[in-house]
């Protein structure tokens, strides 16, 4: 294949099909992206799962319910598109894909290794958190591989119900009493760096960067979508009241943002390599649900193969 005329192409704004011709490491990237994407969204499921049965209301719970339903919608879409990927040298099923995530093999978010211990986190995850994430995904619904771009559409649109639902959370209790705004403060020192190394390595440390930009997947450097999300975030901390957690945190005139603290990297790679707070336990859910859920996939995969046969 012309690897000159397809990089052209996906810089012209057009939108790669599953059935076009595509450069295998454009596949690999994408497969490598989605596919953790998808974990994400699945294990991310876990830290606000907690909470359900322990949300302070009947509408509190309902909220939550629903957008922790939305999450695993999201897996099963962004699933879906890395199915498409596949091909006859590369493995994207979603088998393959999980079993990696499964292993330690394949990355998810790192913020999900961080524990939710108050009901405070929860509206700090939907803030924070769905707020970072949506700052990155509306960059990726312009990425060039259309199930990707157009999977980007809708999970944005869920993900801004996500971030409101945090917001009102905190907004609630810095409305509270004393001890409840402690909480919301303390949840956002908690999550803020957490939240910010969202964005990934800084541009200079990021190895997938170059070719990710240079295929139009990532529109946008991890440094700047960083950079967007303080600078948003900062006004809407001040309106709860709160104090962000970083004592370098100042209005820069002549760049118009702001500057920031150095992010705890050493943490971040911890917890790549494994040892964050909640790694392990994250992964052991994963696989017990897996072992203990395996008699469902039998089941199904038994009545389609009868059904089949009935068919014939
Ligand atoms: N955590 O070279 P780069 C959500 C890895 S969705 C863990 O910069 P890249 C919704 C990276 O994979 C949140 N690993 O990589 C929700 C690579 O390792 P690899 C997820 C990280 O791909 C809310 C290595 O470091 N969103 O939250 C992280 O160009 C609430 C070098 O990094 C997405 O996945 C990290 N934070 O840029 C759900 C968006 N950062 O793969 C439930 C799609 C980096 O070579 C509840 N992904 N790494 O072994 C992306 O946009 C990109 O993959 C980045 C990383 C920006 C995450």
């Amino acid at each position: 294949m012309d690897l000159e005329k397809f990089v052209q192409y996906v810089h012209e704004e057009n939108k790669v099909e599953p059935k076009d011709i595509m450069p295998d490491d454009y596949r690999k990237l994408l497969v490598r992206q989605i596919s953790q994407h998808a974990h994400s969204e699945i294990v991310g499921m876990l830290p606000e799962a907690n909470w359900i049965s322990r949300a302070p209301s009947l509408r509190r719970k309902m909220a939550l319910l629903a957008k922790v339903q939305d999450e695993a919608g999201h897996g099963l879409y962004l699933y879906a598109a890395t199915e498409t990927l596949g091909n006859g040298t590369i493995r994207a099923d979603r088998d393959a894909t999980y079993d990696d995530m499964l292993s330690g093999k394949a990355k998810y978010s790192s913020i999900f290794n961080y524990p939710t211990l108050s009901w405070a986190d929860i509206g700090a995850i939907g803030w924070l958190v769905d707020g970072a994430a949506i700052m990155n995904q509306v960059m990726l619904m312009g990425n060039s591989y259309g199930p990707y771009s157009r999977a980007m559409v809708r999970i944005c649109k869920e993900e801004s119900f996500h971030q409101r639902q945090g917001y009102e959370i905190l907004m609630a209790l810095c409305r509270g009493t004393k001890q409840q705004k402690e909480m919301a403060q303390a949840a956002l020192n908690r999550f803020w760096w957490p939240a910010l190394m969202m964005f990934g390595p800084n541009d200079d440390s990021s190895p997938n960067s170059k070719m990710s930009m240079n295929y139009r997947v990532k529109r946008e450097s991890n440094d700047s979508l960083r950079q967007r999300f303080i600078d948003v975030t900062v006004a809407q901390a001040e309106f709860l009241g709160l104090t962000i957690p970083d004592k370098d945190l100042k209005w820069n005139e002549e760049r118009q943002h702001y500057d920031f603290g150095e992010l705890p990297w050493g943490e971040f790679m911890e917890i790549l390599k494994g040892n964050g707070p909640c790694n392990k336990k994250r992964l052991q859910t994963k696989v017990k649900a897996q072992e203990e859920n395996l008699w469902v996939k039998e089941a199904a995969a038994a009545f389609a193969e009868k059904q089949q046969k009935e068919v014939i």
